[in-house]
């Protein structure tokens, strides 16, 4: 069967979590309280609208639906200030090695990705060339651990939700993964991402005897 190749992100192909971080950071200060790198943790994977109420959450502010909707546009647009100096250099180790892998064979590669962000972002480190299609916050209604970002990424590549891989560094797109019946790899802390079917601290550790599994597989 033909396979299929979904990668997140935020956390897999890029770290883009600590451009999130200092414009969350950025807007807790403006509106008086602190924002802690650990409390950071709790963002990621999650959506944009998530993150804001989890934020107002910490620190302790009731807002008006017009103040939640400035804020979170104020704080994309400080993120973007951020994300607009990324190159190719920021590309996580060896995630080229592995598209290209899969480029040689002809394996459609997808992006499925919370963020609405995604295209630029992809443009920025010059990889968007490699992706057939482009899943992100911008076409799904449901955030991970929904499966919907990674079924529609399968429809759009053409291949059977059975015969997708997945690569994800969050707990709720392993469980996305899961629930779509997708060969799910978590990419990070093999304790945090325990229900992953693979587990790789990054994609270092990832040789091509194992890819060619995943193809055979
Ligand atoms: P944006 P991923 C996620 O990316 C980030 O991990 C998460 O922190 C962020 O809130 C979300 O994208 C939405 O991003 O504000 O750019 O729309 O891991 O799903 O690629
Ligand atoms: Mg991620």
């Amino acid at each position: 069967n033909k396979k299929g190749f979904i990668f997140d992100l935020d956390g897999v192909i890029v770290d883009t979590a600590k451009y999130h971080y200092l414009a969350w950071r950025d807007l807790a200060s403006e509106l008086g309280f602190e924002f802690t790198i650990e409390q950071n943790e709790m963002f990621k994977g999650v959506s944009r609208k998530r993150c804001m109420e989890i934020l107002l959450d910490i620190g302790g502010i009731t807002a008006t639906k017009n103040q939640f909707d400035t804020w979170m546009v104020e704080k994309n647009v400080d993120y973007l200030k951020y994300i607009d100096k990324m190159d190719a250099s920021e590309i996580l180790p060896d995630v080229g090695r592995v598209l290209d892998f899969l480029k040689k064979r002809n394996i459609p590669i997808a992006l499925g990705s919370a963020s609405k962000n995604a295209q630029p972002i992809l443009e920025k480190v010059g990889l968007l060339s490699y992706f057939d299609t482009i899943v992100d916050g911008n076409n799904v209604t449901k955030a991970k651990p929904d499966p919907e970002v990674f079924l529609l990424a399968a429809k759009q590549l053409g291949v059977k939700a059975d015969d997708c891989v997945v690569f994800e560094d969050a707990v709720a797109g392993i469980e996305a993964a899961n629930k779509a019946n997708m060969v799910s790899i978590g990419i990070g802390d093999k304790n945090i991402l325990s229900e992953a079917q693979y587990n790789f601290k990054d994609f270092t550790e990832m040789d091509d005897a194992f890819l060619n599994g995943l193809l055979a597989g």
